[in-house]
């Protein structure tokens, strides 16, 4: 698609696994801009907890906090695509069964949309770190934002060696 931005991200939740914590993944101060479709690899059944969703929670003021018993969930099949608005409140649910539950995310987003909260080890410009550092230095203060990108992605790199 022309206008978004993609890169996809790979989850999988372990037999036994408790319920991940409640979020969104982006904020709610904007009209829609970014969407989360996650695929699940496997046939995922309520028991290996699947996604649960609370339904109009893009639409909610900063301070409401979803309540378990509120939350929608459903089984998906392996293959079936789930289309989460940024803004909407979600988790996952726990694992109760003795299978993996592996689910691909590919985030779709507005160009001026970068996702610096779950993708902090990647840059915001399309070029490799190795095209960005031969620029001349003269050009950073230009890029900033992507030079400072680059520096957390670096630094993250230097601290998982
Ligand atoms: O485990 C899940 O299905 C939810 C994953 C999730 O919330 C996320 O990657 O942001």
């Amino acid at each position: 698609m022309r206008d978004l931005n993609e890169h996809a991200a790979r989850l999988s939740t372990q037999p036994d696994a408790h319920a991940h914590l409640f979020h969104a993944d982006g904020g709610q101060a904007l009209p829609i801009y970014a969407v989360n479709v996650a695929v699940p690899l496997l046939d995922v059944d309520l028991e290996m907890g699947p996604t649960a969703v609370w339904l109009g929670s893009h639409r909610w003021p900063s301070y409401m906090e979803p309540k378990l018993e509120d939350a929608t969930t459903f089984s998906l099949q392996r293959g079936d695509c789930l289309l989460l608005d940024y803004r909407t409140m979600h988790a996952g649910m726990p694992n109760g069964s003795k299978r993996i539950r592996p689910i691909l995310y590919t985030p779709y987003t507005r160009t001026w949309f970068f996702d610096e909260v779950n993708h902090f080890t990647r840059c915001s410009l399309d070029m490799t770190r190795t095209a960005f550092r031969a620029l001349p230095e003269s050009l950073y203060p230009l890029l900033m934002r992507a030079y400072t990108q680059f520096t957390r992605a670096d630094w993250h790199k230097v601290d998982d060696a």
